[in-house]
């Protein structure tokens, strides 16, 4: 490339040009003028933090087709193509330098190669297209936890769903001078077919850490392409590694307790499995739903909310189960929508609304009526399963007023989830931080969803929910965690729950509201307000407690008949549950903590204790009358 700023001259116009040269950062300009000349858009449009700019990005994706106005005035629809309609794990890669090594677990792929493969397929791919060149801020504005980001992408969608998703960071690239430490994302769409990519077997999504850049071809959905969101979380988790603060796929919520307490909760859930639900739970405030920084400060753990938006998933979202969300879906603010069905009166529709679907309109899949299949003859559904909503927290009525704080919140416990349907009682402190990291997060499991491509139902390892993401070996990772409480003299304390537990018909034992229950229990426990029961892995609600709280909370009936089959400690799952995750971390992480096995032998030893003196399967009131 010949010098970047006679580039940048010769492409942009003089207020395109103007605009990137007051932002004093050569990486910036070097970055933005290859992406030029690499892609060839016919023209750059450089965009600042103002709302005009805001708006002619909004206009650009209805103006190109990428998005629909929906009946409601700020709602809009995008759909993805037919086959790009979730994560692409195979096809997301870290470029791995000569002689480095992330370990078996993480995809990758050789730097040279592939950077020679992502270029070849973004080559030429914006011609007659606009490049859009965006600035965000990860974390709140003007905080130690902010990191400025830069967006190229052709395609307005992505960038729209980033002014919702994300603080904006134009400004923040002007205070922040030259410095060379910030995220890159280079995303194209590639050809359109229809206004949806066409070329999808040439998508890729490859992660270049030493450079602290992604690139992003032949795809539009957003866990691909809407660069601070995964692709980002996966630089952060690097970054976060060699400086020494975490960077977790996780919720932050305000538990309300008695007398106006809040107590700050952040949890982990893989995709799908309430997450973005337990945020947004009834009384309790919002700060984020699924992405959190967390950093030391007077020694305290705290933790931001990375986003300020909520890129959510829509399916079963209605007025009894979500009614924060339905209101705000059905209301006057800005919402993307995708891949939902849209009817006559232009009104969006999902699977699990709460209403009768109609019977034909347009979805995913062009022009839908009920009973349509697909080439493999599987039918299509009305709305995708991993259909989304797109929205700005400040729209809702329960965001928390420290959302933006730079300082974060303290974090009084974490809570770990996951789709489990007979193994884990629906809640259970873990006896200390390691236990907790380890029994709790390095353990966790779930029943795959529709959120990443690929078979349902199956039971996966999933550490810390975070396993798609990470970018460093994953013992490491775990080490990071255990060692970042260390010098903390209260860590918050660590929670597993699971609603999804089901009885031997395959009823799920639990009501969505019930997750509520658990949460609060949290907040009492992380306040010494209440005493739990000890299990071999920790500590279980008392049942006057759990009763008291329904009584409260939901105005419910909690029966001892119910809390015996829910809290009841099943022996042979939970050995079963660390015999599985065990065979993992020995056969497949190499660099696994020596205290993961020890705690693994630790754990069982109480186990089989518990079951030789109870029995398989242990009431909670047995084990309380033993203490
Ligand atoms: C998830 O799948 O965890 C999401 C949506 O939050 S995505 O952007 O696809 O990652
Ligand atoms: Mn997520």
């Amino acid at each position: 490339m010949h010098n970047a700023n006679e580039l940048l001259k010769e492409k942009l116009t003089t207020k395109n040009y103007d605009r990137l040269i007051s932002l004093d950062n050569p990486k910036m300009h070097k970055f933005v003028a290859d992406a030029i000349e690499l892609t060839s858009p016919s023209s750059v449009f450089v965009c600042t933090d103002s709302d005009e700019d805001r708006a002619y990005i909004r206009e650009l994706a209805v103006k190109n087709g990428e998005e629909i106005p929906l009946d409601i005035p700020g709602h809009t629809c995008h759909f993805d193509g037919y086959h790009d309609q979730a994560r692409d794990k195979a096809k997301t890669k870290y470029l791995l330098p000569t002689g480095s090594d992330l370990g078996a677990s993480l995809n990758s792929i050789e730097k040279k190669a592939g950077v020679e493969e992502v270029r070849s397929f973004l080559k030429n791919s914006m011609i007659g297209q606009e490049m859009l060149v965006c600035f965000f801020c990860l974390g709140p504005i003007d905080s130690d936890f902010s990191i400025p980001c830069i967006q190229i992408t052709d395609s307005p969608y992505v960038a729209h769903s980033e002014t919702i998703l994300y603080r904006p960071g134009y400004e923040q690239f002007k205070k922040f001078g030259s410095s060379p430490e910030f995220f890159r994302f280079i995303h194209s769409e590639g050809e359109l077919e229809n206004a949806v990519s066409k070329n999808i077997d040439k998508r890729r999504v490859y992660i270049d850490l030493e450079e602290n850049l992604v690139y992003s071809v032949n795809t539009q959905y957003g866990g691909n392409t809407i660069g601070l969101k995964k692709l980002a979380l996966r630089l952060a988790i690097n970054k976060a590694s060699k400086e020494g603060w975490l960077a977790e796929h996780m919720f932050v919520l305000g538990a309300h307790g008695p007398d106006g307490r809040v107590t700050y909760f952040a949890g982990a859930f893989p995709s799908a499995c309430g997450k973005t639900s337990t945020s947004m739970l009834p009384g309790q405030t919002i700060i984020g739903d699924d992405i959190a920084y967390f950093r030391k400060k007077d020694g305290q753990i705290h933790s931001v909310n990375v986003e300020k938006g909520i890129f959510g998933i829509i399916r079963d979202v209605n007025s009894k189960d979500d009614p924060i969300i339905y209101e705000a879906l059905t209301g006057p603010c800005e919402v993307i929508f995708s891949n939902v069905l849209i009817d006559d009166a232009k009104k969006p529709n999902w699977l699990g609304m709460g209403a009768e679907l109609p019977t034909e309109g347009t979805n995913h899949s062009g022009k839908w009526n009920k009973g349509k299949t697909d080439a493999n003859g599987n039918e299509i559904t009305a709305s995708h399963k991993n259909a989304r909503y797109c929205l700005n927290i400040p729209d809702l009525n329960n965001r928390d007023p420290l959302l933006d704080d730079p300082d974060g919140v303290p974090v009084g416990g974490i809570i770990y989830g996951g789709r489990d349907s007979d193994t884990l009682v629906p809640v259970e402190q873990a006896f200390n931080w390691a236990e907790g990291i380890i029994i709790k997060g390095a353990c966790l499991e779930s029943e795959t969803t529709a959120a990443t491509l690929g078979k349902e139902g199956v039971r996966t390892f999933n550490l810390m929910s975070n396993l798609d993401f990470l970018s460093i070996p994953l013992g490491r990772y775990i080490q990071n965690n255990l060692d970042f409480a260390k010098d903390i003299e209260n860590p918050p304390l660590i929670f597993s729950v699971n609603y999804f537990l089901k009885d031997k018909d395959g009823e799920y034992l639990n009501g969505m509201s019930d997750k509520l229950i658990w949460i609060l229990w949290a907040e009492l426990r992380a306040n010494g307000d209440v005493d739990g029961i000890e299990t071999p892995t920790g500590l279980i609600p008392k049942y006057e407690d759990l009763e008291k709280l329904f009584k409260e909370h939901l105005d419910a009936q909690y029966t001892k008949a119910d809390y015996i089959q829910q809290f009841t400690f099943r022996i042979p799952e939970n050995l079963a549950k660390l015999d599985r995750v065990e065979k993992i971390y020995k056969e497949k992480v190499s660099d696994t903590p020596q205290i993961v096995f020890d705690t693994f032998a630790e754990v069982r030893k109480r186990l089989k204790a518990a079951g030789d003196k109870h029995g398989d399967y242990i009431s909670p009131f047995d084990l309380s009358r033993t203490n």
